[in-house]
């Protein structure tokens, strides 16, 4: 006799999504439905907790306290969401000690962008607007996704980021309004250098995206890498010309006819050698991760020796 039980569950499952139900973590999952989680969501808290390191680099650097005071919040933000989202995965069966050794080892994979340097005052600014403006339009989709913790986690982290997104507009818009000449060609450095590799973060156009699939069909991507992108372009654009700002694409116009702002073509294969672990940074981020890494050895090392204290006294009494 045929056993039909794993397509009954799989049919039940899929009509859970398609009725807009969370899966939770003891529910039942195809494999692969877990692996894609584990592997979005370990990379996106890799891609928190590296893209730490691109802004804290300016801590030290602040133009006042103010700036310097909001900086730190937005950093340590990040590693906030570093941890729910590393939770979030840990609840599909992977360990936190198996994601880092993997990160650390360079097999794991993190947002393309963050391999880029922090040249200038502005390119924090810009992180701000844009790259955490991309990642709020990605994030808010996945609020809605149908893995109940990722979904959570993305809820919170989104209300974070609307955060960041304004104090790195509400710079651009001052320095641009009532800057010096200077700090103004400063802005528009950092807007030729971050443009194109913030278009990049919404990953390969949908037709090169092999992943997208099987996502859309359950439910946890619900829109697609080029769906996305287009509709931050065209919300951000205007924006940025309000201000003055020249956006770094000769092919760059307006489509009356569809009402949509049009690129010209991404440069996939600079993407593809940031992606492969040859971007500008990529060896001095991981080069920082493990330093930290290194460093945390003793406080790890600590917490498990009290732990281990905490448990026999309470075996030795009896507790
Ligand atoms: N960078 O089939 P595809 C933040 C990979 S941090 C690197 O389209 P998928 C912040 C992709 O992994 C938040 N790799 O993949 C923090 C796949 O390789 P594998 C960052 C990329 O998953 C500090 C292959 O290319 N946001 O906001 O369907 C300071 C084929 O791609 C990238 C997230 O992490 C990339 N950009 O879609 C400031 C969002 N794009 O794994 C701010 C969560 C693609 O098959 N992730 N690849 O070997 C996602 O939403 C999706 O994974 C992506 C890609 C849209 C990125």
């Amino acid at each position: 006799m045929i056993d039909s039980a794993p397509e009954k569950k799989l049919q039940e499952f899929e009509e859970r999504i398609a009725r807009g139900e969370k899966i939770e973590p003891g529910d039942w999952m195809p494999d692969e439905y877990r692996r894609q989680l584990i592997r979005m969501i370990s990379q996106h808290a890799h891609s928190e907790v590296v893209g730490m390191l691109p802004e804290g680099a300016w801590i030290p650097h602040a133009p006042n306290l103010r700036r310097k005071m909001v900086l730190m919040a937005k950093v340590q933000d990040e590693a906030g969401h570093g941890q729910y989202l590393y939770h979030a995965a840990e609840t599909l069966g992977i360990s936190r000690e198996e994601m880092l050794d993997a990160l650390l080892a360079g097999r794991a994979k993190y947002s393309s962008i963050f391999n880029y340097p922090t040249l200038a005052w502005a390119d924090v600014a810009w992180i701000g607007w844009l790259v955490d403006g991309a990642a709020i339009k990605n994030q808010t989709m996945l609020a809605q996704c149908s893995y109940g913790p990722y979904s959570r986690a993305m809820v919170r982290i989104c209300a974070e980021e609307t955060f960041h997104y304004k104090q790195g507009k509400e710079m651009i818009v001052k320095y641009m309004t009532t800057g010096s000449d200077a700090q103004k060609a400063m802005v528009q450095d950092g807007l030729n250098r971050w443009w194109w590799p913030m278009l990049m973060m919404f990953g390969p156009h949908d037709s090169d995206s092999p992943n997208s699939p099987v996502l859309m069909r359950w439910g946890i991507k619900t829109r697609s890498n080029d769906d996305l992108r287009q509709e931050f372009i065209n919300e951000e654009i205007p924006e940025v010309l309000a201000l003055g700002l020249t956006i770094p694409d000769p092919d760059l116009l307006f489509d009356e006819t569809s009402k949509t702002w049009q690129i010209g073509p991404i440069n996939w294969d600079e993407f593809w050698q940031v992606v492969r672990g040859n971007g500008p940074m990529n060896a001095e981020r991981l080069a920082a991760r493990q330093k930290a890494h290194d460093d945390g050895r003793w406080v790890r090392e600590a917490v498990a020796a009290y732990a281990e204290k905490v448990a026999s006294s309470k075996y030795a009494s009896g507790k």
